[in-house]
């Protein structure tokens, strides 16, 4: 049987011993910051979750866009809500209404698909939510700087993936 010298089996030196040290060292830290970082981060959305038909979700949005509709654009609806609860609904290809906040006001965000799984991101934000139909995932947010948000769809979801754009609009 052919065995290859055991020159690796050498005890190791001064400079391989340090590094390894090291390594060892920061692959604990790195270890230590998952539970910390979870705790502490401020990265976490403060996101709660509640079960809903698509059918009344979809109801729900309509009638919460037609409550608050001050423009259209495109054939979707511009929606300016008071601070409280925002609807926001994604489909096959698109983020429905388009809305309008106030800078400084507080809104809970709900979010829901009513067909395939899509992914809510903000631009430029880094914010970012998993949308799965029959579920509806409730984000505090409170707009911090005015001007226009894109949402983006960062999950494929077929042929329209790439168009499903929406926005969030933030005046003062
Ligand atoms: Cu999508």
């Amino acid at each position: 049987m052919f065995a290859p010298p055991r020159v690796w089996w050498r005890p190791l030196d001064r400079l391989e011993r340090t590094w390894l040290l090291l390594a060892f060292a920061w692959c604990l830290v790195l270890f230590a910051m998952m539970p910390i970082w979870l705790a502490f981060g401020r990265h976490n959305v403060p996101a709660t979750a509640y079960r809903v038909s698509p059918a009344q979700f979809r109801q729900r949005v309509e009638e919460f866009a037609q409550k608050y509709q001050v423009g259209v654009e495109k054939g979707i609806p511009i929606v300016e809500p008071p601070p409280g609860d925002v609807y926001l609904l994604a489909r096959q290809w698109q983020w429905y209404p388009i809305l309008k906040l106030k800078k400084g006001q507080s809104y809970r965000l709900h979010i829901s698909s009513i067909d395939v799984q899509h992914g809510f991101s903000i631009q430029p934000l880094n914010l970012n939510l998993q949308i799965l139909p029959e579920y509806v995932q409730v984000a505090t947010i409170t707009p911090l700087e005015s001007g226009e948000f894109s949402i983006v769809c960062n999950e494929f979801c077929y042929l329209g993936h790439h168009v499903m754009v929406g926005r969030i609009l933030v005046t003062d």
